[in-house]
């Protein structure tokens, strides 16, 4: 098949798991057409059967802001045109799916529309006045919806009022590049005393709630030797920054900013903590999964599909801070108890969100689009 994939370059799962899918269907022998504003995150080597074409989009007096569902759906159109697109692949909605139903109604029916919502496309920014009608719209007008939990595809359904079929296609990682590896040196400098090592991978946005992640650290740390990294950046950095100061943890706490090799800082971890406000899957969970690390996380969304209380980790109420503290400490607290959790998260990252099989799934998805199922 030729694919076009229309996502975000940038630090987010939703271009993640676009850029992953891309290359694993390149792998297979499918050609791959990335279009986006700037070259996404992970396509940072040569792939064969992979092209990225960039939007380019003019600035004017007269436009206060960039005009870039226009410009998408022009690139779009070009791309479909000259490289002989079967379908383009939407990836987050906004505003992904509208332009490329721009760029449907300009080519004619042949070229098919595949949605995947990802996230905040359907639970925060897609809700907004200015945005409902027209994701409605987009939604319903994909030739294929596919959502990356039940509790992203019921959401959909209630929250649009949409009637449409909606594939659950889960969040997948790659088992072989993400498993536990041996970092004797790194765990000595992180943890030179032979601390517990507490880990969080985001992008800092408030809806990740970085700073609960820092008080349950705050609480761990009062019982039990312990460190904690936290990975990635954002627009709450500072106040987390501000918090460990105030809580005087400074000096147990590491900020490392954005980082390319994480299996290598997961892998010189003990446990994930995600207490998130909204997290319709949790990419960075399941990726720590593989790396043999339990999980601590909130109820919200789709972490209870991916996070087996009593076996692969715990949830807790959003904001519980002193029961994920609790759990945190049982966990790190008793040996064969925590071999077990890290035994079964490796387990159920193979046998559930292993790539090879959720792959399968999206080209199944494509096929059956193609043949107007
Ligand atoms: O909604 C977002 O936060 C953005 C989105 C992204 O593009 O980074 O993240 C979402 O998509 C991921 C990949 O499907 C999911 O694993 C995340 O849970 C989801 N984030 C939220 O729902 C907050």
């Amino acid at each position: 098949m030729k694919i076009g994939i229309a996502c975000y370059p940038t630090y987010g799962g939703s271009g993640v798991v676009a850029s992953e899918l891309g290359k694993a269907l390149a792998e297979r022998g499918h050609e791959i057409h990335f279009i986006s504003y700037a070259m996404p995150m992970r396509l940072d080597s040569f792939i064969g059967n992979i092209f990225y074409h960039e939007v380019e989009f003019a600035s004017y007096p007269l436009f206060e802001f960039p005009l870039y569902t226009p410009a998408l759906a022009s690139k779009i159109v070009e791309v479909a045109k000259f490289e002989k697109i079967d379908i383009i692949h939407a990836h987050y909605a906004i505003p992904h799916a509208t332009s490329a139903y721009l760029a449907k109604q300009i080519l004619g029916d042949h070229l098919k529309i595949v949605t995947t919502l990802h996230g905040t496309d359907i639970t925060l920014v897609g809700l907004e006045p200015s945005f409902l009608p027209v994701m409605k719209f987009s939604i319903e007008q994909s030739d294929g919806v596919t959502a990356v939990s039940r509790f992203l595809k019921e959401k959909t359904l209630t929250n649009y009022n949409i009637e449409k079929d909606i594939t659950v296609i889960t969040n997948f990682v790659d088992i072989n590049k993400y498993k536990k590896i041996y970092t004797p040196d790194v765990r000595k400098r992180v943890a030179p005393e032979g601390e517990k090592v507490l880990v969080h991978v985001s992008n800092f946005r408030a809806v990740k709630r970085v700073q609960d992640v820092i008080r349950i650290f705050d609480v761990v740390r009062k019982k039990i030797q312990a460190k904690l990294l936290l990975v990635g950046d954002g627009p709450e950095r500072s106040n987390c920054e501000l918090l460990c100061r105030e809580l005087g943890i400074e000096h147990d706490v590491q900020f490392l900013g954005k980082q390319s090799e994480i299996v290598c800082l997961l892998s010189s971890s003990d446990l994930f903590l995600m207490p998130s406000q909204s997290e319709s899957f949790g990419l960075s969970a399941l990726e720590a999964m593989a790396c043999e690390l339990p999980v601590v996380s909130s109820s919200v969304g789709g972490l209870p599909e991916l996070v087996v209380h009593g076996e692969t980790g715990y949830i807790a109420e959003i904001g519980d801070i002193e029961r994920m503290a609790k759990y945190s400490i049982e966990l790190l607290t008793n040996d064969s108890r925590y071999k077990m959790f890290a035994s079964n998260a490796r387990k159920r990252a193979v046998e559930k969100f292993n790539k090879e099989l959720i792959v399968n799934q999206y080209e199944e998805h494509y096929q059956q689009v193609l043949n107007g199922k």
